[in-house]
């Protein structure tokens, strides 16, 4: 078993108490490139012991010095690895572009920083947390004095996608470790680079060993299972498919474990007549391609009201023959791949059963020819009008660069079609009328409703999706609540 200091350039390890490890078992996989199917690495699969060795790094440090830090000092350091990130930022922004293939462009602009201000967004805030105090009458009149004691949950699993590898990863370590938890990350297999980089990252800045652990693979079978059974972990917080949620929920409900979980969506946008048009398309076009439509807070559902239907989806259209797909480095580009071919496949069958299921192909709905890059997950940005709303395309989460258009004649109608869908995620609602913005945006039944705009984040506020898009929130004062655990001392005086 190898433990170097730093992570191999061509290798993707696990991290286990501060160490730099290759699987026990010895398995491995290969890291394919969705740009053109080269290889990028080699990922070392973690068993079920390496799994074990992490949560039980994780557990000592809670009990070592990790967990006897004064506050001061574990913020510090979490506000450490802030630095940490900015000044490794090309390597991170290397090794995220080379994992999912995204314009370069738009992980400088987002994934990166966002990486970043994960930890100190939670680290500020945590500077600024008070306990509550309660005095109470008693019947001998002496009182009675209550106050909160808020101490960490302990050994947290985390489980992450592909999408927004180090983004939703650190937005889950970040408040996690500044609540004085250890963590356990377990990242895709499609990304495993960017959590492997950030223990070079730890290590540097003097992050207690065990603090911060990753173990490589898959979900069934592999790490992810073994992680979310470990009865060593306390907690568990996923992002990922809602099908995924229901397998790590069956695991977390062993020891009663408490998760957070933030899962799939097939998010609506409601335009009215009285929008602002070039905002409206501006703003459609990023929820509908931005990232290749793989953000969960994408719009695949538009809902456009009857007076504009033709002028939208027109101008739509024209906005989606403007995106140039093409390699990640490339200034010109506005569309990177889809993650794998695997997914590619997943998304083309939703593209054919669109035209099975009678849609009128607006635009895309097929592979473009990217020469050289032709091994890699291309896929063309597809807009449908046409479909009943009972079609699957318009029920499933499909986390590809396509959406459909619906016209409506009513406010109640709009509002009706928007919410009538298992999940509850996101939505966009685009009108220049004030009123209307503050009647419809309460109305719908989604964890984040955004008013002409998406995807603009304050840290501070309430994150999740309700129905199947996840279970809790996390952000602000409520990724507290999940990573930590409240006491009350009560002192009879
Ligand atoms: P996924 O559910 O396939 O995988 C997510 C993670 O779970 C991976 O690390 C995977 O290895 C692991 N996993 C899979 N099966 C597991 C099991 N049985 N036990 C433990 N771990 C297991 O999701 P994905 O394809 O990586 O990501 C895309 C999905 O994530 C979409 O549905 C998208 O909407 C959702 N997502 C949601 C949010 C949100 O904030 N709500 C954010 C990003 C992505
Ligand atoms: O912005 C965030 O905090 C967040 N969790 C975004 C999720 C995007 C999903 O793909």
């Amino acid at each position: 078993m190898a433990s170097p200091e730093k992570s191999d350039n061509h290798d993707a390890m696990n991290f286990v108490n501060g160490e730099y490890r290759i699987g026990k078992s010895g398995k491995k996989f290969n890291n394919i490139s969705p740009v053109n199917g080269s290889l990028i690495s080699i990922v070392h699969e973690a068993s079920e012991d390496d799994v074990d060795d992490a949560v039980k790094a994780a557990r000592a440090a809670l009990t070592g010095s990790w967990g006897t830090m004064q506050l001061a000092e574990r913020l510090k350091l979490v506000t450490a690895i802030v630095g940490g990130i900015q000044a490794r930022f090309n390597d991170f922004l290397d090794a995220e572009v080379a994992d999912t293939g995204k314009p370069v462009s738009l992980a400088s602009h987002l994934d990166i920083p966002r990486g970043a201000a994960n930890f100190e967004v939670f680290a500020d805030m945590m500077k600024n947390h008070h306990d509550e105090c309660f005095r109470m009458p008693t019947p001998d009149g002496t009182g009675a004095l209550n106050y909160t004691v808020t101490k960490p949950k302990g050994v947290i699993g985390i489980i992450c996608p592909w999408n927004l590898p180090l983004l939703l990863m650190t937005w889950k370590a970040g408040p996690a470790l500044a609540c004085g938890n250890t963590v356990v990350v377990k990242p895709s297999e499609e990304t495993p680079s960017t959590a492997a980089l950030l223990g070079e990252v730890m290590n540097d800045v003097g992050v207690p060993p065990g603090v911060y652990n990753v173990v490589q693979g898959m979900g069934p079978g592999s790490a992810g299972e073994f992680l979310t059974k470990h009865p060593g972990v306390d907690a568990i917080t996923f992002t990922g498919e809602t099908r995924t949620g229901e397998a790590i929920l069956q695991n977390a409900a062993v020891g009663v474990r408490d998760v957070s979980f933030e899962l799939g969506g097939k998010n609506p946008a409601i335009v009215f007549a009285d929008c602002d048009m070039d905002k409206a398309i501006e703003g459609t076009i990023r929820s509908a391609f931005a990232n290749c439509g793989q953000v969960c807070l994408g719009t695949e559902r538009i809902y456009v009201e009857r007076p504009i239907f033709e002028k939208f989806v027109g101008r739509l259209k024209a906005g989606a023959e403007d995106l140039i797909c093409g390699a990640p480095e490339d200034s010109t580009t506005s569309l990177g791949p889809l993650i794998s071919k695997e997914h590619q496949a997943k998304v083309l069958s939703y593209y054919a059963l669109a035209k099975k299921e009678g849609a009128t192909v607006v635009t895309g709905g097929g592979v473009p020819e990217m020469n050289e890059m032709n091994e890699g997950a291309w896929i063309e940005p597809t807009i449908w009008t046409g479909l009943s709303e009972n079609s699957a395309v318009l029920r499933e989460e499909i986390f590809g660069p396509c959406c459909h258009i619906t016209p409506f004649d009513t406010e109640e109608e709009a509002i009706s079609m928007a919410n009538d869908t298992p999940y509850g995620l996101a939505c966009s609602i685009w009108t220049e009328d004030l009123t209307r913005a503050h009647r419809v945006g309460p109305q719908m039944a989604v964890g984040i409703c955004w008013i002409n705009s998406w995807f603009l984040r304050d840290l501070r506020t309430p994150f999740g999706g309700s129905k199947q898009s996840g279970i809790g929130r996390e952000g602000g004062t409520y990724s507290m609540e999940f990573y930590t655990e409240l006491s009350n001392v009560c002192v009879k005086l």
